[in-house]
């Protein structure tokens, strides 16, 4: 439909048409990035889902593959759902994923590529003694999906983990291999938490305390913390922690009790579910993919002819300057994409004010900044805000005393429509200061069927650091970092006025006494090259 086709992205991974969901088994092999996902190829809602595929050599520009499997075996002729890849020693590919038999019994299954000399890995040859691993006695058949990528033990067993629940609590179950194909059940479970409903697409993987690159999943020993991600069906959020792992018994405990799995912090305080990551071995790094689902209506969805994004590639890393948070930040391909850019040095920014940023249209863009705020007024400030929340506040309209100051994007010449992404500085009664980073999209669009909340949450700030914010636009998305990626927000954003050449970017500062200084560089950014792989192989 050419009347939403402008909401289509210029550099965010999407099919051609349709529905999809969970990114999965990503891996490198070859030279290519694999990149599969769960699709819809008969509508753009959720059903009849199997696996869409696309390489690239960079995991910015993509060639869409053939389906690499459809749901033809009665362990997954009601859907193949989500898997993960696990890349063996010997370079070999093992594919586990769950199948949705006729009966919707969640099962496990094993899948292999059919010809490893194939870098494109396009023949996927499902294993006949299919499958390999049924619901356990206690859980219930449609509460065991998604097994992880395998880890090795140190008795040289592979390990994977799959999420389930018992009654309320969200639960990792454990399992032990030597062929992907048997399988003992560890007694109790890597992680549970009480309260906290379905676990879907657990993520379990090493970061390092010391060292600014990843870790190849079964790494393990001193300097080195086990983070686990749990999907939470009730809430749709995905939620880590970091901890310690526990080889022996399969076990694992969270550093902080109170910011533990489904309670504590988030990947992302937008939009952004059944995140997985994966080690890059051409990089050194571990890569995080999301998948970003629509947040207008399903009728608009239907109309437009597909449905969801995936996040642009995230590399991961321990924060180890809070030592709480993970650090996420946009692949360094992105930068690839950047075209001319315009610099605003040391803009002043008085209470109350905005100014525009003259960068031509402003739908397609890569955004740095820096904002330092006022040291008397944040002195003089008093203490009252202990309580304040992003998505319970007034959102960029309600003035306090140190913010909200940022960036409006995605908004039109006379500001009917704009997506303020800011920070607020609270201080509490004991003088004590607490930053926060928002994205409100209450007045993101004309239109009446969208998201409308606020999205946020706090971000620690170190003595001594500036607020820095890096921001992607791309049409229908922002996808915002806080403090080198402590902190992230990504939103759907649908204006009616602020598209292509109309949009425009703003800096504000809506504080009723702090003045604000703001640093940026703005790129415009190119569109990737995502399109069917072509027939004769040339392109
Ligand atoms: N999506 C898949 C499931 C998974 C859910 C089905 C998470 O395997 O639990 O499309 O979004």
């Amino acid at each position: 439909n050419s009347m939403l086709s402008w909401q289509r992205t210029a550099f965010h991974f999407q099919p051609e048409k349709n529905w999809m969901n969970d990114p999965n088994g990503p891996l490198f092999y070859k030279g290519w990035y694999h990149f599969f996902y769960q699709y819809n190829p008969n509508a753009a809602v959720w059903g009849d889902i199997v696996w869409g595929h696309a390489v690239s050599r960079d995991m910015i520009h993509w060639l869409h593959l053939p389906l690499a499997m459809v749901a033809d075996q009665w362990y997954d002729v009601n859907g193949v759902w989500t898997g993960s890849a696990t890349i063996l020693p010997d370079g070999k590919v093992v594919m586990l994923y769950t199948g949705s038999t006729a009966e919707a019994v969640q099962v496990q299954n094993l899948a292999y590529p059919a010809n490893p000399n194939d870098p494109l890995l396009i023949n996927w040859v499902k294993y006949p003694g299919n499958p390999v691993l049924v619901p356990p006695p206690g859980i219930d058949k449609m509460d065991f999906r998604d097994p992880t990528t395998a880890w090795l033990t140190s008795e040289g067993k592979w390990r994977i983990t799959i999420g389930s629940k018992i009654n309320k609590t969200g639960i990792a179950l454990i399992y032990d291999t030597t062929d992907f194909i048997n399988y003992e059940r560890l007694d109790g479970a890597l992680h549970a938490v009480s309260g906290t409903g379905m676990w879907e697409c657990v993520d379990f993987f090493p970061v390092s305390k010391t060292e600014e690159n990843g870790l190849e999943t079964s790494v393990n020993g001193p300097g080195v913390k086990h983070v686990v991600k749990a999907s939470l069906d009730d809430d749709r959020h995905d939620y880590y922690a970091i901890g310690t792992y526990h080889e022996k018994n399969g076990t694992w405990i969270p550093d902080q009790p109170e910011i533990d799995v489904g309670i504590g912090i988030r990947y992302d305080y937008g939009i952004f579910y059944a995140a997985k990551t994966f080690y890059d071995q051409n990089k050194n790094r571990r890569v995080l993919w999301g998948w970003i689902g629509e947040s207008d209506s399903e009728a608009a969805d239907v109309q437009k002819g597909w449905a969801s994004l995936q996040s642009i590639p995230r590399t991961i890393l321990f924060d180890n300057k809070t030592g709480t948070h993970l650090l996420q930040w946009p692949v360094e391909e992105t930068e690839s994409l950047r075209l001319k850019s315009n610099e605003f040095n040391q803009v002043t920014l008085q209470a109350g004010t905005v100014v525009p940023l003259d960068v031509g249209s402003a739908t397609q863009l890569d955004i740095m900044a820096e904002f330092v705020i006022d040291k008397e007024a944040l002195e003089k400030a008093t203490g009252s805000n202990e309580t304040f929340s992003c998505g319970t506040s007034g959102g960029a309209a309600e003035r306090g005393a140190l913010g909200p100051f940022g960036l409006l994007a995605l908004a039109d010449e006379s500001l009917s429509e704009k997506t303020p992404v800011y920070f607020y500085i609270a201080k509490g009664s004991d003088g004590n200061l607490k930053t926060f980073f928002c994205n409100d999209q209450s007045r993101s669009s004309a239109a009446s069927d969208v998201n409308k909340l606020i999205y946020g949450s706090f971000v620690p700030v170190l003595e001594g650091e500036n607020l820095s914010l890096r921001m992607l636009v791309d049409h229908s998305i922002i996808e915002s970092f806080a403090q080198g990626g402590r902190t992230v927000i990504t939103s759907r954003v649908y204006p009616t006025k602020a598209i292509y050449g109309a949009a425009k970017v703003f800096l504000f500062n809506n504080a009723t006494e702090a003045s604000v200084t703001a640093s940026l560089k703005i790129w415009q950014m190119n569109s990737a090259f995502i399109r069917p792989y072509p027939n004769d192989g040339k392109f």
